[in-house]
Protein backbone atom coordinates (compact mmCIF):
# COMPACT_ATOMS: atom_id res chain seq x y z
CA UNK A 1 0.00 0.00 0.00
CA UNK A 2 1.10 3.40 -0.67
CA UNK A 3 1.89 6.04 1.53
CA UNK A 4 -0.28 8.11 0.45
CA UNK A 5 -2.72 5.67 0.04
CA UNK A 6 -2.35 4.96 3.90
CA UNK A 7 -2.61 8.39 4.89
CA UNK A 8 -5.80 8.42 2.88
CA UNK A 9 -7.52 5.89 4.02
CA UNK A 10 -6.88 7.07 8.01
CA UNK A 11 -8.29 10.20 7.02
CA UNK A 12 -10.89 8.79 5.02
CA UNK A 13 -11.85 6.90 8.28
CA UNK A 14 -11.74 9.34 10.74
CA UNK A 15 -13.75 11.45 8.63
CA UNK A 16 -16.91 8.59 8.44
CA UNK A 17 -16.91 8.44 12.07
CA UNK A 18 -17.39 12.26 12.12
CA UNK A 19 -21.13 11.74 9.76
CA UNK A 20 -23.53 10.36 12.48
CA UNK A 21 -24.84 8.17 9.76
CA UNK A 22 -28.06 6.49 10.29
CA UNK A 23 -27.49 2.53 11.70
CA UNK A 24 -29.41 0.94 8.83
CA UNK A 25 -27.01 2.59 6.28
CA UNK A 26 -23.81 2.20 7.59
CA UNK A 27 -21.65 -1.45 7.35
CA UNK A 28 -22.52 -3.62 10.15
CA UNK A 29 -19.88 -6.09 10.33
CA UNK A 30 -16.47 -4.70 9.25
CA UNK A 31 -14.15 -7.27 8.33
CA UNK A 32 -10.28 -6.21 8.67
CA UNK A 33 -7.52 -8.84 7.35
CA UNK A 34 -3.66 -8.32 7.70
CA UNK A 35 -2.81 -8.96 4.24
CA UNK A 36 -4.65 -9.37 0.87
CA UNK A 37 -2.77 -13.00 1.05
CA UNK A 38 -5.35 -14.16 3.90
CA UNK A 39 -8.35 -13.26 1.55
CA UNK A 40 -8.86 -16.70 0.03
CA UNK A 41 -9.66 -17.66 4.07
CA UNK A 42 -10.82 -15.03 5.29
CA UNK A 43 -13.47 -13.74 2.39
CA UNK A 44 -13.53 -16.40 -0.29
CA UNK A 45 -12.00 -18.83 -2.64
CA UNK A 46 -10.10 -20.86 0.04
CA UNK A 47 -10.45 -24.27 0.37
CA UNK A 48 -13.21 -23.87 2.56
CA UNK A 49 -15.93 -21.49 2.77
CA UNK A 50 -15.16 -17.95 4.06
CA UNK A 51 -16.65 -15.42 5.72
CA UNK A 52 -18.12 -13.68 2.38
CA UNK A 53 -20.00 -17.08 1.31
CA UNK A 54 -21.67 -17.17 4.83
CA UNK A 55 -23.01 -13.25 4.63
CA UNK A 56 -23.95 -13.13 1.09
CA UNK A 57 -24.81 -16.69 0.42
CA UNK A 58 -26.00 -17.90 3.31
CA UNK A 59 -27.59 -14.36 5.05
CA UNK A 60 -28.02 -12.18 2.86
CA UNK A 61 -25.92 -9.61 3.77
CA UNK A 62 -24.03 -7.60 1.07
CA UNK A 63 -20.93 -6.10 1.14
CA UNK A 64 -21.05 -2.19 1.01
CA UNK A 65 -17.68 -0.56 -0.58
CA UNK A 66 -18.92 3.20 -0.47
CA UNK A 67 -19.69 4.44 3.45
CA UNK A 68 -21.86 6.99 1.78
CA UNK A 69 -24.35 4.85 -1.10
CA UNK A 70 -25.18 1.79 0.80
CA UNK A 71 -26.41 -1.19 -1.25
CA UNK A 72 -30.09 -1.99 -1.16
CA UNK A 73 -29.94 -4.99 1.69
CA UNK A 74 -30.31 -3.99 5.04
CA UNK A 75 -27.87 -5.68 6.44
CA UNK A 76 -23.96 -5.37 5.22
CA UNK A 77 -20.21 -5.66 5.72
CA UNK A 78 -17.29 -3.75 4.95
CA UNK A 79 -13.59 -5.18 4.25
CA UNK A 80 -9.92 -3.56 4.61
CA UNK A 81 -6.52 -4.47 5.28
CA UNK A 82 -5.23 -3.19 8.11
CA UNK A 83 -1.63 -4.75 8.36
CA UNK A 84 -0.85 -4.58 12.32
CA UNK A 85 2.93 -4.24 11.51
CA UNK A 86 2.94 -2.44 8.75
CA UNK A 87 0.87 -0.43 8.95
CA UNK A 88 0.05 0.13 12.89
CA UNK A 89 -1.90 3.63 12.66
CA UNK A 90 -4.56 1.82 9.94
CA UNK A 91 -5.18 -0.48 12.49
CA UNK A 92 -5.75 2.02 14.88
CA UNK A 93 -7.79 4.18 12.70
CA UNK A 94 -10.25 1.68 11.93
CA UNK A 95 -10.77 0.15 15.29
CA UNK A 96 -10.55 3.64 17.06
CA UNK A 97 -13.46 5.02 14.73
CA UNK A 98 -15.04 1.69 14.21
CA UNK A 99 -18.08 2.12 16.63
CA UNK A 100 -18.73 6.18 15.73
CA UNK A 101 -18.78 4.80 11.97
CA UNK A 102 -21.85 2.40 12.89
CA UNK A 103 -20.13 -1.07 13.36
CA UNK A 104 -21.63 -3.37 15.36
CA UNK A 105 -18.81 -5.73 15.38
CA UNK A 106 -15.98 -6.41 13.83
CA UNK A 107 -13.82 -9.38 12.40
CA UNK A 108 -10.39 -9.34 12.52
CA UNK A 109 -7.97 -12.17 10.57
CA UNK A 110 -4.48 -12.74 10.22
CA UNK A 111 -1.89 -15.24 9.84
CA UNK A 112 1.86 -16.19 10.80
CA UNK A 113 3.20 -16.50 13.90
CA UNK A 114 2.76 -13.06 15.53
CA UNK A 115 -0.61 -12.46 14.23
CA UNK A 116 -1.70 -9.45 16.30
CA UNK A 117 -4.43 -7.77 14.10
CA UNK A 118 -7.07 -9.48 16.02
CA UNK A 119 -6.13 -8.98 19.69
CA UNK A 120 -4.77 -5.33 19.03
CA UNK A 121 -7.73 -4.21 16.97
CA UNK A 122 -10.02 -5.72 19.58
CA UNK A 123 -8.05 -3.92 22.64
CA UNK A 124 -8.24 -0.39 20.61
CA UNK A 125 -12.10 -0.90 19.66
CA UNK A 126 -13.16 -2.44 23.03
CA UNK A 127 -15.82 -2.46 24.24
CA UNK A 128 -16.88 -3.33 19.96
CA UNK A 129 -16.99 -6.94 20.24
CA UNK A 130 -14.29 -8.11 17.93
CA UNK A 131 -14.10 -11.86 16.61
CA UNK A 132 -10.78 -13.48 15.82
CA UNK A 133 -9.86 -15.37 13.03
CA UNK A 134 -6.53 -17.16 13.00
CA UNK A 135 -5.16 -17.74 9.46
CA UNK A 136 -3.04 -20.77 9.94
CA UNK A 137 -2.42 -23.15 12.75
CA UNK A 138 0.71 -21.57 13.99
CA UNK A 139 -1.38 -18.13 14.21
CA UNK A 140 -3.67 -19.46 17.05
CA UNK A 141 -1.56 -18.83 20.17
CA UNK A 142 -1.06 -15.43 18.83
CA UNK A 143 -4.92 -14.61 18.73
CA UNK A 144 -6.75 -16.48 21.56
CA UNK A 145 -3.82 -15.46 24.27
CA UNK A 146 -5.45 -12.38 25.69
CA UNK A 147 -4.96 -11.05 29.00
CA UNK A 148 -7.59 -11.13 31.34
CA UNK A 149 -9.37 -8.26 30.74
CA UNK A 150 -9.24 -7.59 27.61
CA UNK A 151 -11.79 -9.91 25.74
CA UNK A 152 -11.38 -11.62 22.02
CA UNK A 153 -13.58 -14.09 20.93
CA UNK A 154 -12.44 -16.43 18.23
CA UNK A 155 -12.92 -19.13 15.82
CA UNK A 156 -10.74 -22.05 14.63
CA UNK A 157 -7.88 -21.75 12.34
CA UNK A 158 -9.23 -20.71 8.83
CA UNK A 159 -12.67 -20.97 9.84
CA UNK A 160 -13.88 -17.10 9.11
CA UNK A 161 -17.33 -18.87 8.04
CA UNK A 162 -18.14 -19.77 11.59
CA UNK A 163 -16.89 -15.77 12.30
CA UNK A 164 -19.72 -14.45 9.90
CA UNK A 165 -22.23 -16.95 11.75
CA UNK A 166 -20.94 -15.42 15.17
CA UNK A 167 -21.45 -12.20 13.73
CA UNK A 168 -24.80 -12.33 13.32
CA UNK A 169 -25.66 -14.18 16.25
CA UNK A 170 -24.43 -11.00 17.70
CA UNK A 171 -26.46 -8.94 15.27
CA UNK A 172 -29.85 -11.17 15.82
CA UNK A 173 -30.01 -10.27 19.58
CA UNK A 174 -31.41 -6.91 18.17
CA UNK A 175 -32.34 -8.03 14.90
CA UNK A 176 -35.14 -10.69 13.99
CA UNK A 177 -34.47 -10.96 10.33
CA UNK A 178 -31.09 -11.86 11.22
CA UNK A 179 -32.26 -14.70 13.83
CA UNK A 180 -34.72 -16.41 11.39
CA UNK A 181 -31.86 -16.23 8.59
CA UNK A 182 -29.49 -17.93 10.93
CA UNK A 183 -32.32 -20.60 12.04
CA UNK A 184 -33.19 -21.34 8.05
CA UNK A 185 -29.65 -21.69 7.62
CA UNK A 186 -29.19 -24.26 10.48
CA UNK A 187 -32.83 -26.04 9.12
CA UNK A 188 -30.88 -26.45 5.66
CA UNK A 189 -27.88 -28.37 7.67
CA UNK A 190 -30.30 -30.30 9.41
CA UNK A 191 -32.19 -31.26 6.47
CA UNK A 192 -29.24 -31.99 4.10
CA UNK A 193 -28.29 -34.87 7.15
CA UNK A 194 -31.29 -36.25 7.02
CA UNK A 195 -31.55 -36.43 3.48
CA UNK A 196 -27.77 -38.14 2.91
CA UNK A 197 -28.76 -40.19 6.24
CA UNK A 198 -31.51 -41.79 4.24
CA UNK A 199 -29.73 -42.52 1.01
CA UNK A 200 -26.88 -43.79 2.75
CA UNK A 201 -29.04 -46.40 4.67
CA UNK A 202 -31.80 -46.83 2.02
CA UNK A 203 -29.57 -47.35 -1.49
CA UNK A 204 -26.51 -48.90 0.74
CA UNK A 205 -23.17 -48.03 0.55
CA UNK A 206 -21.86 -49.12 -2.88
CA UNK A 207 -24.58 -47.20 -4.95
CA UNK A 208 -24.51 -44.54 -2.61
CA UNK A 209 -20.96 -43.80 -2.81
CA UNK A 210 -21.12 -44.03 -6.89
CA UNK A 211 -24.24 -41.62 -6.61
CA UNK A 212 -21.46 -39.13 -5.07
CA UNK A 213 -19.13 -39.43 -8.01
CA UNK A 214 -20.94 -38.84 -10.19
C1 LIG B 1 0.92 -12.60 6.57
O1 LIG B 1 1.19 -11.30 6.92
C2 LIG B 1 -0.20 -13.02 7.46
O2 LIG B 1 -1.20 -13.69 6.81
C3 LIG B 1 -0.68 -11.74 8.13
O3 LIG B 1 -2.07 -11.65 8.19
C4 LIG B 1 0.02 -10.72 7.36
C5 LIG B 1 0.17 -9.43 8.05
O4 LIG B 1 1.15 -9.47 9.00
P1 LIG B 1 1.74 -8.09 9.53
O5 LIG B 1 1.97 -7.24 8.34
O6 LIG B 1 0.72 -7.53 10.47
O7 LIG B 1 3.01 -8.50 10.20
O8 LIG B 1 2.00 -13.42 6.75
Amino acid sequence: MSESAVSELIDRLHDEATQDRPAAETPDVGIVMGSDSDLETMLKGGRRRGAYDAFVDELGFAEQTDFEAPPGERFTFETYVTSAHRTPDLMTAYAETAEDRGLEVIIAGAGGKSADLPNMTASIAYPLPVIGVPVQEKSVDSVIGMPTGAPLVAVDAGKSFNAALSAAQILARQHDEIRDRLVAYHDELRSGVGTVSRDLHDHGTEAFAADREE
